[in-house]
C-alpha cells in the first residue's frame, strides 16, 4: 500500500493468533494475502546510508507476478511524541522496472549496486479495520510476526497523530514501536561476518587473474566476506569500462572498505600502483596484512623489506592455498594498535607507529 509521502511504523506481534482474534472482534476483514522476498542492494560508489535509501528487487511469491525493482528514500521523523519514517518520494515506493528476477538483477547491476541483504515475508495479510483503516501483518523470516501501519504524510504532525490514534486503539504501547525501516532492523540482527580486503593487480596486469579467483573462492568458502571480489573477476576491465565509475567514487569506496575490513590479503607478484597504495594505507591503519608473492619474482624492496608486512613466497597455487590456510588459522584478531583512518586523515597522513603484527 502506498500513501502520498507515506509515514509508517512497525511493531512486533508476540502472539499473532491472539492479535488476529482481536482484529476479528473489531470486525476487521482480510482484503488480500501475499508473500514476497525483498533483495536489498547497496550503492556502489557515493556516500549513502542504505538504511534510508533502499534499492531492492521484490520477488513476488503470492500472488505470482513479475519481479519489481523498487526505490525508496525515507527520513526518520519525530512528531507528536512518536518516531516514525516518512517517504521523501511522494509516490512512496517508486517502481523502476518490472520483469523477471534475472532481468531485475541485470537492471540493478547496470546501475552499479551490490547485493546487501535478503528479507523474506510470508503469510502476509492486508486487513481493513472498521473506523481504523488498513493494517498489514507479515511473518518476517528471522524476526517474527510484525504489523505495519501506514498513513498519508503530507503533514507529518497529522500523520503522527493518526498513527498514534491507531496504536492506541490497538493497545500497542509506544515503546513497542520500531520506527526504522525493516532492512535496518534485519541488518542489525545479522551476525557480522569477518571481512577481507583482497588486493590484486587490475591496471597493473591481469595475468594472475585465475589465481586471484582461487584465493577469493578459498576465502569465501572459509566464511570470509570478500569486499573486493571484483578484483578476481575475469571481466573486471570490461566491467570497469561498462560501469563508467569515476575514479573518485572508486577511491572513496575502496578506502571505506579498507577502513572497515578485518584483514588484508594481497597477491603482489604483478607490480601494481593500486596494490602498493592499498598496502601502504592498510599498514598506516594498523590492519593485519598477508602478502603472497611467487618465489622467483623480484619484489619491490619496499614490500619485500617491510617489517610491517608479512610476505609469504610460494611456488604454485597449491602452496599458496596451504600458506593462506595456515595464515588464517594463525590470526588472533586481537585489536591491532595502529593509526586510525580518521586521525591519520585529519593529520594529513602519519608515519606508522609500530609493527602491525608479528610474523
Ligand atoms: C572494477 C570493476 C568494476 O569497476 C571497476 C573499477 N575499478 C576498480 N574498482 C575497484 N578497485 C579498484 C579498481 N581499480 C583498481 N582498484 C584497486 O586497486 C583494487 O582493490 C586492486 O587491489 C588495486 C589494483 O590497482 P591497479 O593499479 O593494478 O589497477
Amino acid at each position: 500500500m502506498t500513501a502520498p509521502f507515506e509515514c509508517e511504523v512497525r511493531f512486533l506481534i508476540p502472539d499473532r493468533a491472539a492479535f488476529e482474534r482481536g482484529l476479528a472482534q473489531r470486525g476487521a476483514s482480510v482484503r488480500f494475502r501475499y508473500a514476497f522476498t525483498d533483495h536489498y542492494y547497496r550503492s556502489w560508489g557515493g556516500e549513502w546510508d542504505p538504511r534510508t535509501r533502499a534499492v531492492r528487487i521484490r520477488e513476488h511469491h503470492q500472488p505470482t507476478q513479475a519481479s519489481e525493482v523498487l526505490v525508496t528514500w525515507t527520513d526518520m521523523m519525530h512528531a507528536a511524541g512518536l518516531s516514525f519514517k516518512r517517504s521523501r518520494l511522494p509516490e512512496g515506493k517508486v517502481r523502476l522496472y518490472t520483469g523477471t528476477l534475472e532481468a531485475s538483477r541485470t537492471v540493478v547491476d547496470a546501475l552499479g549496486y551490490d547485493p546487501w541483504l535478503v528479507v523474506r515475508k510470508t503469510a502476509c495479510a492486508f486487513y481493513d479495520i472498521p473506523d481504523l483503516g488498513a493494517l498489514v501483518i507479515e511473518d518476517v523470516e528471522g524476526i517474527g510476526s510484525m504489523a505495519e501501519i501506514e498513513v498519508a504524510g503530507e503533514d507529518p504532525e497529522a500523520a503522527a497523530v493518526s498513527i498514534r490514534r491507531k496504536l492506541d486503539a490497538l493497545r500497542i504501547p509506544l515503546h513497542a514501536v520500531l520506527p526504522e525501516p525493516l532492512a535496518a532492523v534485519v541488518a542489525a540482527r545479522l551476525p557480522r561476518s569477518r571481512t577481507v580486503y583482497f588486493c590484486g593487480a587490475i591496471r597493473g596486469g591481469r595475468t594472475l587473474q585465475p589465481l586471484y579467483a582461487q584465493i577469493v573462492t578459498f576465502l569465501q568458502e572459509r566464511g570470509w566476506e570478500v569486499l573486493t571480489k571484483h578484483v578476481a573477476a575475469p571481466d573486471v576491465l570490461a566491467q570497469e569500462h561498462r560501469h563508467k565509475f569515476s575514479a573518485t567514487d572508486i577511491y572513496a569506496r575502496d578506502m571505506r572498505w579498507l577502513e572497515a575490513c578485518d584483514l588484508v590479503v594481497a597477491e603482489v607478484s604483478v607490480p601494481s600502483l593500486g596494490v602498493g597504495f592499498e598496502l601502504a594505507t592498510a599498514q598506516q591503519w594498523g590492519k593485519p596484512i598477508v602478502c603472497f608473492c611467487q618465489a622467483d619474482v623480484a619484489l619491490s624492496a619496499l614490500v619485500d623489506g617491510n617489517p610491517h608486512l608479512r610476505v609469504l613466497r610460494y611456488k604454485g597455487p597449491g602452496e599458496l592455498v596451504s600458506l593462506l590456510e595456515d595464515a588464517l588459522r594463525g590470526l588472533d584478531f586481537r585489536p591491532v594498535p595502529g593509526i586510525s583512518p580518521r586521525s591519520s586523515r585529519s593529520r594529513g597522513g602519519a608515519t606508522p607507529r609500530r609493527r602491525t603484527r608479528a610474523r
